[in-house]
């Protein structure tokens, strides 16, 4: 069975805010492999690709214009659960419901600004890694601390 993997992304305001190794130390820190990560300016259609399910929606050119606003942090993390746990870890969409000790809940107020992206599903995260990486751009590597995070 393959490994679980999940696209997450620091949003240009994350970036802007300096929260870059803040919220990369969360996904670390945690347990999760870390199997691509780029610094990257996302063109408009590719924003529009990745959140075509949203594309009806009165806020989605808001959305692009933001998402493309500055450079995004993009990233695929491995491991076994690491979809639903990646958006434990996140929170909840609007930052003011958001759990304190979440990223959103920690770092963010507005649903517009929520600093950072994740998958939301096992299948969406193997569409956007697509999207969002080319061929040649994941690493293949293993962690030393594996055999002392998973028995
Ligand atoms: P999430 O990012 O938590 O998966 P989503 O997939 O429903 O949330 O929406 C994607 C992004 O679109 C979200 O992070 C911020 C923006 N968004 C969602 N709902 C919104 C709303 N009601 N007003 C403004 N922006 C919204
Ligand atoms: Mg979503």
């Amino acid at each position: 069975k393959e490994v679980e993997q999940t696209y997450i992304m620091i949003k240009p305001d994350g970036v802007q805010r300096g929260l870059v190794g803040e919220i990369i130390s969360r996904f670390e820190k945690k347990g999760f492999l870390l199997k691509g990560l780029k610094l990257f300016q996302c063109p408009k259609d590719l924003a529009q690709e990745h959140y075509k399910d949203l594309k009806e929606r009165p806020f989605f050119p808001n959305l692009i214009d933001y998402i493309t606003s500055g450079p995004v942090v993009c990233m695929a993390w491995e491991g076994d659960g690491v979809v639903a746990s990646a958006r434990k870890l996140i929170g909840a969409t609007n930052p003011l419901q958001a759990e304190p000790g979440t990223i959103r809940g920690d770092l963010a107020v507005q649903t517009g600004r929520n600093v950072v992206h994740g998958s939301d599903s096992p299948d969406n995260g193997k569409r956007e890694i697509g999207l969002w990486f080319k061929e040649g751009e994941l690493a293949q590597w293993e962690s030393v601390q594996t055999p002392w995070l998973i028995e």
